[in-house]
């Protein structure tokens, strides 16, 4: 039997989600990664091998499909000592009285029920085992409301709540629940939310240097890898030019 922790990471295919998956499987961890891009993830088992990285395609807002291929995972894969919730998005970015419904439930459906579904497929083998450490990735966002981040907002601030309940909940049963909270980080996610509109993305992070994936990757190991007694609950962790969901100094 492995003496490796397996990591379980949502949205292992681009961004914190795939800086993750390569900073824990350098640092020693098994991982399954998991996403809808499967050239992606295919990507990281040709990097470290069939032993070390486990691929698994699902959207996450279909509750079927996480579930079983998470209950279908082989014998030597099915032990998950890790959850990394990293999976989701912003769709658009408008008022209120003009967003777009779609927006509003591809959001809330894969940043909120998504990570339930993932939640409620992983947590009963950590509960019988009595150990687990789930990170869930929240936001700036889930702590500060900005203009026309309404819906995006509302399902970060919904992921904090999860996460400081989820904690309550699990502190009995011997599994530690943290939650990361980026500022602006540069990846794919601006150009998601800009629906393919490369140059407008690439505006999001002009004039100052924003964070990397792999800075948050680093992040997740540290908070991985402290003894058993601590749990480091929440950590918000901004680019040094962003003081606030609001106030970036810009050097354009
Ligand atoms: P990316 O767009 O680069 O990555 C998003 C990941 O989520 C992809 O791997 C994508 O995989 C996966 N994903 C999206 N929708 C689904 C779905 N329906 N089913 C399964 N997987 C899905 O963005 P980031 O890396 O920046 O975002 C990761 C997390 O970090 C998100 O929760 C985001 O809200 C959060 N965050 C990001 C910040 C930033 O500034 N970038 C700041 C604060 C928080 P695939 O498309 O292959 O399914
Ligand atoms: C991503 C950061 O400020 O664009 O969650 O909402 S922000």
């Amino acid at each position: 039997m492995s003496q490796k922790k397996t990591a379980l990471i949502t949205g292992a295919s681009s961004g914190i989600g795939r800086a993750t998956a390569f900073t824990l499987a350098q640092q020693g961890f098994r991982i399954i990664a998991t996403g809808r891009r499967t050239d992606r993830l295919q990507e990281l088992v040709e990097q470290f091998g069939q032993g070390t990285v486990k691929t698994l395609a699902f959207d996450v807002r279909d509750k079927a499909a996480v579930q079983e291929a998470i209950a279908g995972l082989p014998a030597e894969w099915s032990t998950i000592d890790v959850l990394i919730n990293n999976a989701g998005n912003a769709h658009g970015l408008a008022p209120i009285q003009s967003g777009d419904v779609d927006d509003w439930d591809a959001m809330l459906d894969i940043n909120v029920k998504g990570l339930l579904y993932v939640i409620k497929a992983v947590l009963p083998g950590m509960v019988a085992r009595k150990s687990g450490h789930i990170i869930n990735i929240g936001s700036i966002a889930g702590k500060e409301a900005y203009a026309n981040g309404n819906v995006y907002c509302a399902s970060k601030f919904a992921v904090d709540a999860l996460s400081k309940a989820m904690r309550i909940d699990l502190v009995q049963e011997g599994v530690k629940v943290s939650e990361v909270n980026p500022g602006a980080v540069e990846t794919e996610f601006s150009e998601v939310r800009f629906k393919g509109d490369k140059e407008r993305a690439a505006t999001v992070y002009k004039g100052y240097e924003a964070l990397q994936a792999e800075d948050i990757a680093d992040l997740i190991h540290f908070m991985l890898t402290r003894p058993a007694r601590v749990n480091i609950a929440e950590v918000l962790i901004l680019p040094a030019a962003q003081a606030s969901a609001t106030v970036m100094h810009k050097q354009l």
